[in-house]
């Protein structure tokens, strides 16, 4: 009976906290939710830290199944649902999105994209989708719900019927890009108008797309800005400046020609209200194997990179590549979170990031200053940062063309993926869901570019079982590495 009641009691304390105030959701609610979840990272530093206090460790044990709900697809579950006002709003693969009674688990709608099924041969890594946005702005205007689906279509829906306001393609349709990562919503008022954006980036690289993340705006779906995050043809001139930078940073054309340079950003997009900056993780190179997609060698901006874009115009700030002259599919698009911190006794404005590549960085995101990169796993592919730098040295695995076909840690999965991490300011620690996974890495001589197939530049036929290594033991001593 205890078990009983405490259930009972619990979820009317969780019901109750989630019935405050009919919340309006803008930029004051998003940046303070309190018992809320109103965006993907909880609120705009992303840190998805909870509040939320009456499950403890003395009650945790009792807590018991209050509803469930069967979805119409278990494909790929990867979305953080989103509450407000005691509704969850949630997305799952194949591009639906579902509106529940968080006190029931009443369906109050469900909205299906209809994606074409063909669409999932140009995915890398399934129909899946992280999740939807919402916005309202003045408390008087419509609630709604926008989120990506999987073809390239960004769509508005109203938050209470779940019918359509607008939908609008925001890839190429003849290009192999799909949309897997949440929209965020950044506030914008002009003349005393409210004109906010949604922002959504995309995937594709390792099929050869050029990455580009854009801005549409919430009431008409029209496009506001697009920010490339790869060159075009090296021949013409680039859309900016930034462009015009990074096109001296790659050699010969390859890229170019066979679908784009990759650097899809797919999930991370992080907005700062206080600098009025959005911060973008960039994606791997197309093809991972440098030596076929810049074969004079060169960093290949902004692969593998933090951005920090201007959000009104969508031009570029400041970058940090995290991982420069990308061989590994060393993707940059990992969760940012961003905080407040004092480090050697002053404050800073900090964005952090564990990206696949095995090391954590922190990074001030008024400037991009780096402030400190460390393992947080076993690492062969480089032997740390030099902090003067600001660069990883690699080891000799790292350059499996000239080593040979070799395991290297990371893998291709990465040391962190798109599971999230959270912060907490209470212990000042990052919990990081980490993959400790070594990669085959076989690198191909020559490649024709197959349109609708993975074009990495690596054998993937090739691979061995990790055990035959002794696994990570041996490696160790082999490398000398810590
Ligand atoms: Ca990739």
């Amino acid at each position: 009976m205890i078990i009983t009641f405490l259930r009972y009691s619990l979820l009317m304390t969780l019901a109750c906290s989630l019935l405050p105030a009919q919340a309006t959701v803008n930029q004051q609610t998003i940046a303070n939710p309190q018992s809320q979840w109103l965006s993907y990272g909880r609120d705009y530093q992303e840190q998805r830290f909870s509040p939320l206090a009456q499950i403890n460790r003395d009650n945790i044990n009792q807590l018991d199944l209050a509803w469930s709900f069967k979805f119409s697809t278990a494909r790929g579950m990867e979305a953080t649902p989103l509450v407000h006002n005691g509704v969850i709003y949630i997305s799952t693969g194949w591009s639906h999105v579902h509106a529940l009674d968080a006190r029931t688990g009443e369906q109050l709608w469900h909205y299906d994209a209809n994606v074409a099924k063909s669409h999932l041969a140009k995915t890398c890594c399934g129909p899946v989708n992280r999740g939807v946005a919402l916005w309202q702005g003045d408390s008087g205007a419509e609630l709604q719900v926008f989120f990506g689906a999987l073809d390239g279509r960004l769509i508005a829906l109203n938050a209470t019927t779940g019918t359509e306001n607008w939908s609008v393609q925001t890839t190429p349709t003849d290009g192999n890009y799909s949309i897997t990562g949440a929209p965020r919503v950044v506030p914008r008022v002009v003349n005393g108008i409210e004109k906010g954006m949604v922002i959504i980036g995309n995937g594709g690289a390792e099929l050869g797309v050029r990455g580009f993340v854009s801005a549409y705006d919430i009431k008409s779906g029209e496009q506001i800005w697009r920010f490339y995050t790869v060159p075009g043809d090296p021949n013409k001139p680039q859309e900016s400046p930034a462009l015009e930078a990074a096109v001296e940073t790659w050699s010969g054309d390859y890229w170019y020609q066979n679908g784009g340079g990759g650097g899809t950003a797919w999930d991370s997009m992080v907005y700062d209200p206080e600098l009025d900056l959005i911060y973008i993780g960039t994606g791997n190179g197309s093809p991972w194997n440098r030596e076929l997609r810049s074969p004079g060698g060169g960093d290949n901006l902004y692969l593998s990179s933090i951005v920090a874009l201007q959000a009104g115009s969508g031009d570029y700030v400041w970058h940090y590549q995290v991982t420069p002259q990308d061989n590994w599919d060393s993707t940059a698009t990992q969760q940012l979170v961003l905080a407040e911190l004092e480090i050697e006794g002053k404050p800073r404005s900090v964005i952090m990031q564990a990206p696949k590549n095995g090391f954590f960085y922190v990074l001030d995101r008024i400037s991009g200053e780096l402030l400190s990169a460390d393992a947080f796993t076993h690492i062969t592919w480089a032997s740390h940062v030099d902090m003067q730098t600001g660069r990883p040295v690699e080891t000799k695995y790292a350059d499996y063309q000239s080593f040979g076909s070799t395991y290297i840690w990371p893998s291709p999965y990465g040391a962190h993926n798109w599971q999230p991490m959270s912060f907490s300011s209470k212990t000042g620690l990052m919990y990081i869901p980490v993959q400790n996974i070594p990669g085959y890495f076989s690198a191909q001589d020559s490649v024709v570019y197959r349109v609708d197939r993975w074009n990495t530049g690596l054998d993937l036929n090739e691979s061995r079982d990790p055990k035959e290594l002794g696994c990570r033991q041996s490696l160790h001593g082999r490398t000398g590495l810590r």
